[in-house]
């Protein structure tokens, strides 16, 4: 249990009979500071305190971060290991569940080789354990077959990033400079509902006179406090970027001696922007020109700006593009590596950032290493005391590895940590590559979609039941704390994949007895890495309030500011690019006129197996729905709160009907976080990204329909 106990802050929040317990909460990248009160008398879980002195956060929580406790005690917990007999599941001892687990791997690694196994990683969880994900596939599986949740999610801005700087840190400076910037460009980005708590620090900088400007073809929260709104057509970003980037140029907004200086591919670029006159960018954005000229010139004024962007822009098939286009905004303004300006993505999972550092991905070992760079398997088979040769070659990406049970080159897999049965694109496919499975093992501490086509299912724990650290959506490496001991017979998943080494007959690979063991280990297989963890420690993390990759020694100050001098490509210089536009994967046609898109809900997080069991937040928005606009409702005699049937190439689902004029009249949005009929991935198109395989969530061809009272279809 851990005893750091709070002792001071900027109010007095210790109540007699309780401890609080500092740590950071469990869902999104925000990670913002919270304290747990636990009774000292019964261990229990009493409440969350939002955390004051959290230099990002100050004393916000948003409605998902002030009831994430409720799930620590909560009745549907898994309380043992589940092994399936004759179609259902029954409790297990660990003892039997790691023999079942045992036979299996080794008859399937036997049978077919060692990449018949497979890992689905996810990053809701600590470094750590993301770092052991990785370890635990390579070295004890043997496996080329690991990748994980964030090829959902920010695979894209990863891919963005890497190319145009050369290093993929998902925030250029610290946030708490964001209240002195003159102006934000928001690409794609549903701040208010997904990053709550960072809106009071664009509200300061407001009051300083900043101006926003806000790209979504929603007029969502965010875009309504917004001087320009771009209502863009779903999937037109790099068309509209490129007009954007356009009159930056033509305007004299460049900063020349910068672009001169730290930017190479200035006149390729310039040439590709030459077409994206404002008259050809409003005919296909659809945003009119008017608008896209006020944000060209409120942006290319701006002393101090920062682009932003989240999966709006960059879960399409072009969403590297657009992370480089978005990018060079900021690049030819000469604001990358200065005081409160730059380029930031809004990181999605709670270490989204951390998590894709550290080998969960098919082609990345700890410390942003390529697999395919013999001088980094040196290294890692060295920390990890294996031969280089036994390291195994690059596997592919999480959608793909369901293409690769399809054809029989992966018959089993792990699922640590995601809900791909929900989250997926086009998730009947998964849910049939799911069943094709001679073998699943599912970690979770809630039966999730995923979990109930499983043959074993083991009890992890939830984020306050262990430690460890997170990298927020800065670049800021933190502390998790422990403050429950785990409920019934769950372990941690370090402890769970430590376990299966050991009856695997590697248990010498995994000598850990806490997770600092872990740490530390982890800090020398980034040692040298770009992101570079090696003079992090707990106890500096604790005296410092965190500390910003990269830190190459103990003696280092940390980064809070990335590329002030130079940026990490090879010759020093950010790549702009020079890209054209090009249609989404899927366009309308006569049959799916309209263009559909997904996202989220303040009230629920990703695949909504932890919400959606919390009363205070399944009450607020029990049902998936449709969004669309009066207009387009009334051309197929839809009324408000009516059922209507959405269809796509792959398959229909039926929902509410959400009238609303703040969206465009030619799409329809529905929120993602529900399973099985009520899933909206049935309908999302699951064309990738050629660079970073993202899947094409945010846009795809469908049509809609009024359900009659006669079909008699409600929600009941
Ligand atoms: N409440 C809540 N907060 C969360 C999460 C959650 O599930 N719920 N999840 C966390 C995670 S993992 C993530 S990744 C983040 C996601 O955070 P966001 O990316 O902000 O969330 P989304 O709702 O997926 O998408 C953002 C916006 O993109 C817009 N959009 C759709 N198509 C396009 C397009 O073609 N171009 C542009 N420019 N915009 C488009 C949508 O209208 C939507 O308003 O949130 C994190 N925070
Ligand atoms: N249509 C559509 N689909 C999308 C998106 C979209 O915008 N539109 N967004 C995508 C994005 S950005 C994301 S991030 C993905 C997320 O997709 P998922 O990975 O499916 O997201 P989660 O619901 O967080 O799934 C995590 C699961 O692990 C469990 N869990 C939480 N913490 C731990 C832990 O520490 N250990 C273990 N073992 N289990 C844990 C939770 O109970 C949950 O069941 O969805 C993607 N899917
Ligand atoms: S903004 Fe994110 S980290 Fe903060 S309380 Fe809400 S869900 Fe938790
Ligand atoms: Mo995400």
């Amino acid at each position: 249990m851990s005893d750091y106990v709070v002792k001071e802050g900027t109010k007095n929040l210790q109540r007699a009979g309780e401890k609080l317990i500092t740590t950071h909460c469990s869902y999104c990248g925000m990670q913002c500071g919270m304290h747990i009160r636990v009774s000292e008398k019964t261990g229990k879980i009493k409440g969350v305190e939002p955390r004051y002195d959290w230099p990002v956060t100050l004393g916000k929580l948003c409605p998902k971060g002030v009831t994430a406790y409720q799930q620590i005690d909560h009745p549907d917990r898994i309380k043992r290991p589940l092994i399936k007999k004759n179609g259902a599941f029954v409790e297990s001892s660990w003892e039997e569940a790691l023999h079942v687990i045992k036979d299996n791997v080794t008859r399937l690694q036997q049978e077919s080789g060692p990449d018949a196994m497979s890992v689905f990683g996810g990053v809701s969880m600590t470094n750590e354990k993301c770092y052991l994900v990785g370890k635990y596939a390579r070295a004890v599986l043997g496996t080329r077959f690991i990748d994980y949740n964030g090829r959902f999610c920010m695979s894209s801005a990863a891919g963005g990033f890497l190319k145009t700087f050369g290093m993929d840190r998902g925030s250029t400076l610290p946030w708490t400079e964001l209240e002195h910037s003159d102006c934000f460009l928001m690409a794609g980005s549903n701040t208010a509902e997904c990053h709550p708590t960072s809106i009071q620090m664009f509200w300061k900088a407001r009051d300083r006179g900043a101006s926003m400007i806000v790209i979504d073809p929603r007029e969502t929260p965010t875009a309504r406090i917004a001087d320009v709104h771009l209502d863009l057509l779903p999937g037109t970003d790099s068309a509209l970027a490129n007009g954007l980037l356009h009159l930056i140029i033509k305007e004299g907004y460049v900063d020349e001696a910068y672009v001169e200086e730290r930017c190479a591919n200035f006149e390729e670029l310039k040439a590709q922007t030459a077409l994206f006159t404002p008259a050809y960018t409003s005919k296909i954005t659809g945003v009119s020109e008017e608008k896209i000229i006020r944000a060209a010139h409120l942006y290319g004024r701006a002393q101090k700006s920062v682009v932003m962007f989240a999966r709006g822009a960059e879960q399409q098939s072009k969403g590297v593009d657009n992370v480089t286009l978005y990018s060079a905004l900021a690049l030819l303004r000469g604001q990358i590596g200065k005081f409160a300006s730059g380029v930031a993505t809004f990181t999605g999972q709670g270490n989204g950032q951390g998590g894709r550092e550290h080998g969960q991905k098919s082609d990345l070992l700890p410390g942003y290493r390529k697999i395919t760079d013999p001088e980094a398997v040196k290294h890692i088979s060295g920390v990890w005391g294996i031969e280089p040769e036994a390291m195994p070659k690059p596997g592919v990406s999480a959608f793909e590895m369901f293409d690769e049970i399809q054809n029989g080159a992966i018959r089993g897999m792990h699922v640590i940590c995601s809900n791909p049965a929900v989250s997926a694109p086009n998730v009947e496919y998964v849910w049939d590559s799911l069943k094709k499975l001679d073998f699943l093992v599912v970690n979770d501490f809630f039966l999730s979609e995923t979990a109930e086509f499983a043959d074993v299912v083991l009890p992890a724990v939830s984020w306050a039941e262990d430690e460890g650290t997170t990298t927020n959506l800065e670049g800021r490496v933190i502390r998790i704390r422990k403050a429950v001991e785990p409920l019934h017979e769950s372990k941690p998943d370090w402890q769970i994949l430590k376990e299966i080494a050991q009856v695997l007959g590697k248990g010498y690979l995994f000598p850990y007895e806490k997770a600092e063991d872990i740490f530390n280990e982890f800090r020398l297989a980034t040692k040298g890495g770009k992101a570079d963890y090696y003079g992090i420690t707990y106890e500096r993390i604790d005296r410092e309030n965190g500390v910003f990759w990269p830190c190459p020694s103990l003696d280092h100050p940390g980064t809070p500011t990335v590329f002030k001098g130079r940026f990490e490509t090879p010759d020093g210089k950010a790549v702009l690019p020079s890209v054209p536009w090009q249609e989404p994967g899927e366009v309308p046609s006569e049959e799916f006129p309209l263009r559909l898109t997904t996202g989220r809900v303040v009230y629920h997080y990703l695949s909504g197996n932890q919400t959606r069991r919390i009363d205070f937040l399944r009450d607020q928005c029990p049902y998936p729905y449709v969004e669309m606009h009066p207009a387009l409702a009334s051309r197929y005699g839809i009324q408000d709160k009516e059922m209507a049937e959405i269809t796509t190439p792959r398959s229909s689902m039926t929902v509410e009907v959400k009238l609303t004029k703040a969206t465009r009249e030619d799409i329809l949005f529905i929120p993602y976080h529900w399973g099985k009929e009520l899933s909206v991935n049935k309908l999302t198109n699951a064309c990738l990204d050629p660079t970073s395989r993202m899947p094409e969530f945010k846009v795809c061809a469908a049509k809609i329909r009024r359900i009659t009272k006669k079909e008699g279809v409600s929600h009941e």
